[in-house]
């Protein structure tokens, strides 16, 4: 039986790669000289897609796949995928939702952490030999900490419940209002920071968050405030940021994402008072694994008939006539 085609936007983990290999004839796009002619050449035949965020898919590519019927995207977000213009068009969309929950929870709280406590500088110390000559000075306490959470989603809840172990208090912003959580609802973002010490951010991408965190949300968090990102680098307004930790409109800022990745303003890495992860929140091998694992299993239920396993909101299984 000849095997489906495949499109790979770009270079995924071996596992994915060895194992779509067995089920479909995979088109390595990344690995063409001449891109355009690769995708003029095996279009037609194309089936299915894997990708992660290394490629936008947006119309202009997806409009040249007449045959494309499902897109597994590596990761939760997909903010590089236009999914509603994927839905418009017969194209299913999937995610890694849930598998990588716990991890990003984890990296959210160290990253806290590391940015409260000042332990990335405390190492940073000791190295320099500085701890022979005095103590590093006493640094700030997660004890006097209120914590706002952009975007209360599957993630933020895994977030909310490992801060309220903490015994730190949590509140949320998002759209709408939850009526299953106990933490309190804020309709607006400005309204929250007022309110907090710190804000973490874990929303998705999009045209819906871009910027919403700009000056006036750092300046409503204040001098004592300290910024949180795990979600997406588009949510925050990065000159307003850096200009915010310049002036001392807010303390400190902990991120995990940028605006434009792998470049990160060389005024934040210059900067002593912030902690910078290399976008680093799902990047566990166990955890990667599973997400591999689920990019895999879309596409091949979905080329077994059996519908799509995780379909984004854009895109529901079955679709909507
Ligand atoms: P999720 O379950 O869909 O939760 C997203 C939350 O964001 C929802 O509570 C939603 O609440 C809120 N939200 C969406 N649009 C919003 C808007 N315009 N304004 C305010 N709030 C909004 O997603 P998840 O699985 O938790 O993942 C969240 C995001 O984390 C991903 O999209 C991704 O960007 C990021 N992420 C980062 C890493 C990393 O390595 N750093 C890893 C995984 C995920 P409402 O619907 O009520 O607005
Ligand atoms: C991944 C992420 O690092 O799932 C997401 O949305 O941001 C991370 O888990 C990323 O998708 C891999 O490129």
């Amino acid at each position: 039986m000849d095997k489906p085609d495949l499109l790979m936007t770009g270079p995924m983990m071996a596992m994915i790669q060895e194992q779509l290999a067995q089920r479909f004839t995979v088109h390595k796009l990344w690995e063409a000289e001449d891109r355009d002619g690769f995708i003029d050449a095996v279009a037609p035949k194309i089936t299915a897609v894997a990708s992660g965020s290394h490629v936008i898919c947006g119309p202009a590519l997806m409009s040249r796949l007449p045959n494309a019927k499902i897109i597994s995207s590596f990761g939760v977000g997909y903010d590089h995928i236009d999914a509603a213009w994927a839905g418009q068009n017969g194209i299913v969309v999937t995610n890694t939702p849930d598998v990588l929950n716990e991890e990003v929870a984890d990296t959210a709280l160290g990253l806290l952490l590391c940015t409260v406590r000042e332990f990335p500088q405390t190492d940073r110390y000791l190295r320099a030999g500085k701890w022979l000559e005095k103590p590093y000075p006493l640094s700030g306490t997660l004890r006097d900490r209120k914590v706002g959470i952009l975007g209360l989603g599957r993630i933020g809840k895994a977030i909310a419940k490992r801060l309220e172990a903490f015994g730190v208090p949590v509140v949320y912003h998002g759209r709408s209002e939850q009526t299953d959580v106990a933490y309190r609802y804020y309709p607006t973002l400005v309204g929250m920071a007022r309110d907090v010490n710190v804000l973490l951010i874990v929303a998705p991408g999009g045209a819906s968050t871009h910027h919403i965190v700009n000056r006036e949300v750092l300046e409503a968090l204040g001098p004592d405030g300290i910024l949180i990102n795990v979600g997406r680098g588009s949510v925050v307004d990065e000159k307003a940021l850096v200009e915010a930790l310049e002036t001392k409109t807010i303390r400190s800022a902990g991120l995990d994402v940028f605006e434009d990745e792998p470049r990160v303003p060389a005024e934040l890495i210059a900067m002593d008072h912030v902690v910078l992860f290399p976008h680093v929140g799902s990047a566990s091998v166990h955890t990667r694994n599973a997400m591999a694992q689920l990019v895999i299993d879309n596409l091949i239920t979905f080329a077994d008939g059996k519908g799509p396993l995780t379909p984004v909101v854009e895109t529901p299984w079955p679709p909507r006539s």
